[in-house]
């Protein structure tokens, strides 16, 4: 009798549970994968639709949000999926530019704002297969090409839709010229994207985790997270969930992100949140746009991008470097160009950033630093002495020596801090990096 009390108790809370993200507890598997993905540190965003036809437009600026910005109501900007035929794609040719690059995980826009499914779904026939010429599932071709490749895959979902009517009310965008009814149901709108996401995690096998973005369109908005996020972890108790909403995270969240600034940073004035215990990503744009921009040629020099994954690293933040394939389904050269220098950079220095967390010292202005057990990596990018100084090393120095030659440098601790000499004549121009083996 007792026995099966403990059991009626015990299915009670499993049902709560499943219905409730308040009380969330991850999964074994999830804290397992949240383990993979800080140690995997260096993925690569992908944000492709319908959208990258206009390229732009021939503006600066992100190119994704073409409807928005230039007001297309949605029976004209259907026409662009009719354009939308990318036969030179090549799932393989990605996931080997990502695997080049040293990136163990790609995220690609399953949907983005403009509502348009870039898979087979069967709730809607706004999708790639109803309503292109190309007419097939680009997110199975690489799911699939993924899986051969060992690279995880991940889906950005956007919460926010200009094009479904029951998005409604409508929130700071989408608004007016879309062409829709003022009026719509929400809790509709939500059952809709709960079966887009159901699709999106019980047809593509395993998948890395949910990406979402948008929510910041209407903070008032009933988002129901706890049911939309109780589904995924129901469905596949192992993969992450994030949401871009530039908050502190929400219960039911696997990890936080920083879009287009350092953890702590708030350069882009909308990432105001604190930073949480959970893994950090930031993502970052090799040019000013996420999707494809014909005219925006001023793309970040391998110097810079480097350096801002090493010191999202600083932070423990993984690094999640975006690209927006053109519309025939080539990704743009030159970010291919880039993505082979970061990888043969991390082919030399990638055990001063892979499986690490963050340092000693948090990153300063001349350079960051990562740890892995009692070895700590001092990555030096910008600092004009011929000294460092690192205030906080609680445990006591074995030796110190220089990544690049393995040579010993010459340092000094006492109960201020260490200075090590770094000599001019062995810094390199993109990262520096002093090897320090602490004592137990
Ligand atoms: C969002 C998307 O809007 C954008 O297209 C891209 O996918 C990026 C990764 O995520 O970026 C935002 C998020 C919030 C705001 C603007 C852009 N905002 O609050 O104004």
């Amino acid at each position: 009798m007792k026995k099966l009390g403990i059991t009626f108790i015990f299915l009670v809370l499993i049902y709560i549970q499943a219905f409730t993200q308040s009380g969330y507890t991850p999964a074994e598997e999830n804290l397992k994968n949240r383990e993979w993905f800080q140690d995997a540190k260096f993925g690569m965003f992908i944000h492709w639709g319908v959208y990258s036809v206009m390229a732009g437009g021939g503006d600066y600026g992100i190119a994704e949000w073409i409807m928005n910005e230039k007001q297309i109501p949605i029976k004209a900007y259907e026409n662009l999926a009719n354009f939308f035929n990318p036969v030179a794609f090549d799932a393989a040719e990605w996931v080997a530019a990502a695997k080049a690059a040293g990136m163990k995980y790609i995220t690609i826009t399953s949907k983005h704002h403009d509502g348009f499914a870039m898979f087979d779904s069967k709730v809607s026939d706004w999708d790639i297969v109803e309503r292109t010429p190309y007419g097939k599932d680009v997110l199975r071709m690489l799911k699939e090409e993924c899986d051969r490749q060992g690279i995880k895959l991940f889906f950005y979902h956007s919460q926010l839709d200009w094009h479904h009517p029951d998005y409604y009310p409508r929130g700071r965008t989408g608004q007016g010229y879309t062409g829709r009814p003022e009026s719509g149901n929400w809790g509709r709108y939500i059952d809709y994207m709960n079966a887009q996401l159901t699709e999106l995690l019980t047809n593509y096998g395993d998948i890395g985790g949910i990406w979402f973005d948008g929510m910041w369109d209407q903070w008032d908005a009933d988002w129901q997270l706890d049911k939309t996020y109780a589904l995924i972890h129901k469905l596949q108790p192992g993969a992450l969930i994030g949401s871009n909403h530039h908050k502190m995270p929400y219960p039911g969240e696997d990890f936080q992100m920083f879009e287009r600034d350092l953890p702590g940073e708030n350069t882009m004035g909308f990432n105001q949140g604190g930073i949480s215990e959970l893994p950090l990503e930031m993502c970052e744009t090799m040019n000013g746009s996420w999707g494809y921009n014909i005219k925006d040629r001023r793309f970040k020099s391998t110097k810079e991008l480097i350096q801002t994954m090493v010191k999202a690293a600083g932070y423990g933040a993984n690094f999640l470097l975006n690209n927006g394939p053109m519309p025939n389904g080539k990704l743009q050269p030159e970010n291919v160009d880039t993505l082979k220098v970061i990888g043969k950079w991390l082919g030399k220095y990638g055990e001063t950033y892979y499986g690490t967390t963050r340092g000693p010292v948090s990153p300063r202005s001349w350079g960051a630093t990562t740890r892995r057990g009692n070895t700590v990596y001092v990555h030096i990018m910008d600092l004009p002495d011929e000294y460092v100084f690192l205030p906080e090393l609680r445990q006591k120095i074995e030796s110190v020596k220089l990544f690049e030659d393995q040579s010993n440098l010459k340092y000094s601790q006492n109960n201020m801090g260490t200075i090590i000499t770094v000599p001019f004549v062995k810094r390199n121009d993109i990262d520096t990096i002093v090897v320090i083996n602490l004592k137990e």
